[in-house]
């Protein structure tokens, strides 16, 4: 599979379904209407259900691609995601793709289900998820998962392409070795270039080319005609980033780790002032695609140079999330689909 045409990168777009079902609904079918390629729905407990967002998406949409992005191998078994993907297939055929990560530490946590070994049970996953497609008895005996002769009584259609959410130098690597696509949680270059060398080892362990693979480029997105809103906007969730992220890549861009620390301390005390109010215009620009249309756009051309295939806007998207849709629709996605 050859995902850039000629050079035109392939815009997605991703909702963390928190609000009423209708709502991402509603994002969701402007944005097919205004030209986004992919829609990707996030998966955590906490929020409303991936597979129930992603059914009412396929109903009300015709050709925008859709799947979980992502979805985790630990509170949904291997075997239930080939399910819940083939089902999905039927309703929307053709335009269905698998997102599949280890799992947010957090969320999983709080549910008590241990991460055990993820990169082993990622491979594991997708090994199954690819023969339960083809339709054929799975009989598996993997480290982390097993499949006792499962068997759909049903015919899946088609091969789903799946994308792998990575980060770790590891998972990167298999990503790029066994996926049809990469989800890159990242919206700088620094990142994006690290990121691409390991798929790169990856993709050539296999045999392929980068081209074979959609390297996405899953970016924290905030864009409005006033920077200074566009930056707003953009704070709650760049302060939860830096929280959650290892030293190692708060140092790749200079963040101070006291400040670091700072923040996450008073997110964990709930003073969401005191966090927010420490998030520096440098944190900012490390962890987010933000700003004007005319700088987003620069920032994009960056990411494209860096190697990647798909730009998904992530959220916040923007202060208003449909003026924001419109806004990328008249002014980003034609500079590069021209
Ligand atoms: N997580 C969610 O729960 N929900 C989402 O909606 C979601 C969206 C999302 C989108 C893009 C994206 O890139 C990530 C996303 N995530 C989401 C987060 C994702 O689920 C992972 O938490 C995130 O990608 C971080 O995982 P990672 O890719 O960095 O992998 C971690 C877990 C890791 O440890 N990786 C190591 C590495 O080097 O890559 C692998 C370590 C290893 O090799 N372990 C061995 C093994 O077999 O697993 C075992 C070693 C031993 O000692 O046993």
């Amino acid at each position: 599979m050859i995902w850039v045409v000629f050079g035109m990168v392939k815009f997605g777009i991703e909702f963390v379904p928190q609000e009423a079902y209708w709502k991402t609904i509603y994002y969701a079918i402007q944005a097919e209407k205004r030209g986004f390629d992919n829609l990707w729905i996030t998966d955590h407990y906490n929020n409303r259900n991936v597979y129930v967002t992603l059914t009412a998406a396929a109903i009300y949409t015709k050709k925008i691609v859709l799947g979980p992005g992502v979805t985790n191998p630990y509170l949904i078994n291997p075997v239930m995601t080939a399910q819940s993907i083939a089902s999905l297939d039927e309703l929307a055929p053709g335009r269905v793709v698998l997102g599949i990560g280890a799992g947010d530490k957090t969320t999983l946590a709080a549910t008590g289900v241990e991460m055990r070994k993820p990169l082993t049970a990622v491979v594991e996953t997708i090994e199954i998820f690819r023969r339960m497609m083809e339709r054929k008895r799975v009989t598996f005996e993997g480290q982390v998962f097993k499949a006792m002769g499962t068997k759909f009584n049903f015919k899946p259609k088609g091969q789903i392409p799946i994308y792998v959410g990575a980060q770790g130098p590891k998972m990167l690597e298999t990503a790029g070795r066994i996926g049809d696509g990469v989800l890159i949680n990242a919206s700088h270059p620094k990142d994006v270039d690290y990121a691409v060398g390991r798929i790169k080892k990856g993709v050539s362990e296999a045999g392929k080319k980068l081209t074979d693979v959609d390297v996405t480029a899953y970016t924290s997105f905030s864009v409005h005609k006033q920077e200074e809103k566009a930056a707003k906007a953009a704070v709650p969730v760049v302060a939860f980033i830096v929280a959650g992220s290892p030293n190692v890549i708060l140092e790749r861009h200079d963040v101070d780790l006291k400040k670091a620390d700072k923040i996450r301390g008073a997110l964990k005390a709930g003073d969401f002032g005191q966090a927010f109010g420490s998030v520096s215009p440098e944190m900012i620009e490390a962890f987010s695609v933000c700003g004007t249309p005319d700088l987003c756009i620069e920032k994009i051309d960056r990411l494209l140079k860096a190697g990647i295939s798909q730009f998904v806007v992530g959220s916040p998207i923007g202060p208003n999330v449909r003026k924001s849709i419109d806004l990328i629709s008249e002014t980003i996605i034609p500079h590069f689909k021209k």
